[in-house]
């Protein structure tokens, strides 16, 4: 008698299925129609002094290729990678935190990616993939409000995972057992925020329509001088806006 309610039970469930698939589709797709891709193009002008070769330890000299500093990486019709783009204002409604973690790996004594972003409460994965120690401490800076962390990362050791409190772009990490190791995490209040990739491009997916406070920080060319660089714009549909990022003069 159970098993035949059973199969009876699991007949029903069958005839049910397309219905339900249906109105999930139809979510979805009324979901995407208010939600835009904005898309464009960091260029760098002006002529950067040249990277510097990173004069690591015999042990971390031994784990990978020579490597320089990535003050700025340049790709194709001088597109500027590693430009930290985000919406700065405009939001009218408070996001989700993303459940993905950031990673950010320590392989052959070097951060990676060199830049990232996460969202306030997101959580920042750093992995020790070296077979030597490194320690993790971010640095933020005292008025911002986010808590300083200095944590050590010997060869094996379980991830560390952190989250930052308060937007803060961006949060220099460095590793005080090899003084060429940084990595800067640019951390806002809201999901919608990119790394220009080696040629200078970005995507920010899933936009609601609204208007917008748009800036593209880079973190040598701005440094602490200047906020970065800010557009004004409306979204009501996929949009595409460049950026330019100049070298800053010589400082005297
Ligand atoms: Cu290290």
């Amino acid at each position: 008698m159970t098993h035949h309610l059973a199969v009876r039970g699991d007949v029903n469930m069958l005839s049910i299925k397309p219905s339900v698939l249906t109105v999930t589709v139809l979510l979805g797709s009324l979901a995407l129609s208010s939600a835009a891709d904005l898309t464009g193009k960091v260029t760098l002008k002006g002529t950067p002094t040249p990277e510097v070769a990173l004069a690591m330890d015999e042990t971390c000299g031994k784990l990978g290729p020579a490597q320089t500093t990535r003050h700025y990486i340049v790709g194709k019709d001088a597109g500027l990678a590693n430009v930290f783009v985000y919406i700065k204002a405009g939001l009218t409604e408070k996001a989700k935190v993303p459940d993905a973690p950031v990673i950010i790996d320590q392989k052959n004594c070097m951060y990676n990616p060199y830049i990232t972003g996460a969202m306030v409460g997101q959580k920042v994965r750093f992995k020790n993939s070296d077979p030597v120690m490194h320690n993790v401490h971010a640095t933020p800076e005292a008025t911002k409000g986010n808590k300083e962390f200095n944590e050590p990362q010997p060869q094996g050791f379980p991830d560390i995972d952190k989250t930052f409190d308060k937007p803060e772009v961006l949060v220099r990490v460095k590793c005080d057992v090899h003084n060429w190791m940084f990595t800067y995490v640019g951390v806002v209040d809201n999901p919608y925020f990119a790394v220009t990739d080696k040629d200078g491009n970005f995507t920010i997916k899933g936009l609601p329509n609204g208007k917008y406070t748009v800036c593209a920080y880079h973190q040598k060319a701005h440094g602490k001088a200047s906020e970065g660089v800010i557009q004004e714009i409306t979204v009501d549909s996929d949009k595409k806006i460049d950026f330019t990022v100049e070298v800053p003069p010589p400082a005297k």
